[in-house]
């Protein structure tokens, strides 16, 4: 009897905590739709199989000495290319809504012509398309997702303003092929990781990472008018960017400018003259590098101008915004940042200091700490200056090591979609969420040391074995009832 008297009272007093209150009732409604995602090198192998020609990565992976982690390589990677129908169960297992992944470049245009489509590489992704839709699960795809085809980065790639025609042709080719069956279309993934990030392919100088940007911009533009022009009416999709963040926080309040400047620099280079209401780059960039290269002794600043025609060219050619987010860092003015970087250099613009303090949660990861409240205020701030528009979140996740009881991603995932849920309180508008990633995978320079599955891969078995870990039920949980 006392113990039954007790019991009641635990329950009546926990549930009416105001923070259980809001925890019990916390529901997503029911048009923010749910999936994950991957891409193409990074799952499928078959590097040189039924016709397809090298990418970058096929190259960066097999350089010696070598740059990636224990020599990895995607050759055979997690075999989507043979295990396509058991990826479609595993989203089935998981009641998935959507599953984003991307198309290989150079297993559809071998020689780079869009008169030479590869039959074989067609196949494959219409057989997974397929697949997908036999059981109600919407494809969205990624026309390209950092594999460049070997060929065209030879003639310089995205530095070279014929890529902008060469991407436009080839993202034609994939609405053609594909664009009965997919609705959703991500132009380019995380156009600032390439151009600055992944400097062992785009030698970064401060000049070429900001002509790559010019020209992802314009391709993106340029294709995002092919679909409208050319697709739209016949099948009503929809098109846009995704673009990659992490949240910046001020060190101390004397570093808000420094924040921003980042987070311009970062996010603002790619989303100003997508999103804003102006387009063009940021104010800031146009500022900083302009004094910067004045200051070097070039005669014109080494960022791009766009034309008029440009700015209104790329200016609201997005459906949506397609976001990427894992992490925050701190950020503290330092305007000569010399022994930290070259100059000149985009970072030697940007003029700033990031970190993560050691007290924040780590992961397997070296840059990833566990921040959620930064996705709540990179949500907020999306909201604030653009205009509050569509948002897919296109990747979020978190990554660990070997094993199947996953207990930080369930963490992470609970932490994440909780912030989330507080962005989308206070207006923001979140229709897309996708996690990252439906299985392990070729992690680019870490190989297959940081796993971001939800599903594990035994690399070491012939067909790569997909088992699910706990998150695996935690995420299907989620999805029925749409609840954290
Ligand atoms: C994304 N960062 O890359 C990519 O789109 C995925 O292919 C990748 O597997 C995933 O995130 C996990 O890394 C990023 O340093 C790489 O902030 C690095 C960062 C962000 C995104």
């Amino acid at each position: 009897m006392v113990i039954k008297y007790w019991i009641v009272l635990y329950l009546v007093l926990s549930l009416t905590t105001g923070e259980q209150i809001k925890q019990f009732r916390r529901k997503f409604s029911d048009n923010i739709i749910f999936g994950a995602g991957t891409s193409a090198y990074q799952i499928e192998g078959a590097w040189n199989k039924d016709g397809k020609t090298e990418s970058v990565w096929d190259r960066l992976s097999h350089t010696k000495p070598c740059v990636i982690h224990n020599c990895h390589t995607g050759d055979i990677a997690a075999d989507s290319y043979n295990n396509y129908e058991r990826d479609v169960q595993m989203m089935k297992e998981m009641g998935l809504d959507f599953y984003r992944f991307s198309i290989s470049w150079s297993r559809i245009l071998p020689t780079n012509s869009p008169d030479d489509i590869n039959k074989a590489g067609v196949s494959y992704y219409n057989k997974l398309i397929n697949e997908m839709l036999k059981y109600n699960i919407t494809p969205m795809v990624t026309i390209h997702h950092f594999d460049v085809p070997l060929q065209l980065e030879a003639l310089g790639g995205w530095v070279n303003p014929k890529m902008v025609d060469w991407f436009v042709n080839y993202a034609r080719v994939v609405y053609e092929l594909f664009g009965d069956r997919v609705k959703t279309w991500f132009t380019i993934n995380e156009p600032r990781e390439y151009c600055t990030q992944m400097s062992e392919i785009v030698n970064k100088s401060g000049v070429n990472d900001y002509l790559c940007a010019r020209h992802m911009l314009l391709g993106h533009a340029k294709a995002y008018y092919v679909y409208q022009n050319e697709f739209k009416a016949k099948y009503g999709g929809k098109v846009g960017i995704v673009l990659n963040s992490l949240w910046y926080e001020p060190e101390s309040e004397k570093d808000a400018e420094a924040a921003e400047d980042k987070l311009q620099f970062e996010l603002g280079q790619y989303a100003h003259p997508i999103f804003s209401k102006t387009g063009d780059w940021p104010s800031v960039l146009k500022d900083r590098i302009a004094a910067k290269s004045a200051a070097q002794g070039f005669s014109e600043s080494r960022l791009p101008e766009f034309t008029p025609e440009e700015v209104e060219l790329i200016k609201g050619s997005s459906d949506f915004f397609g976001l990427n987010h894992y992490t925050s860092a701190l950020v503290y003015r330092n305007n000569s940042v010399k022994g930290f970087y070259p100059s000149p250099s985009y970072e030697d613009d940007i003029g700033v200091i990031t970190y993560q303090p050691e007290t924040w949660e780590k992961t397997i990861a070296t840059w990833l700490k566990v921040t959620p409240w930064g996705f709540y205020k990179l949500l907020n701030k999306i909201r604030e200056d653009y205009g509050n528009p569509p948002l897919y979140v296109t990747e979020n996740g978190c990554p660990t090591g070997p094993g199947l009881f996953d207990t930080q991603r369930v963490f992470f995932y609970k932490k994440y979609l909780n912030a989330m849920l507080d962005s989308i309180d206070e207006g923001s508008d979140v229709r897309v969420y996708t996690a990252w990633s439906l299985m392990d995978n070729f992690e680019w320079f870490m190989g297959y040391h940081d796993k971001f599955g939800l599903y594990e891969v035994d690399f070491n078995s012939p067909t790569r074995t997909r088992t699910p870990r706990a998150s695996v039920f935690y995420y299907k949980k989620v999805i029925k009832t749409r609840r954290v």
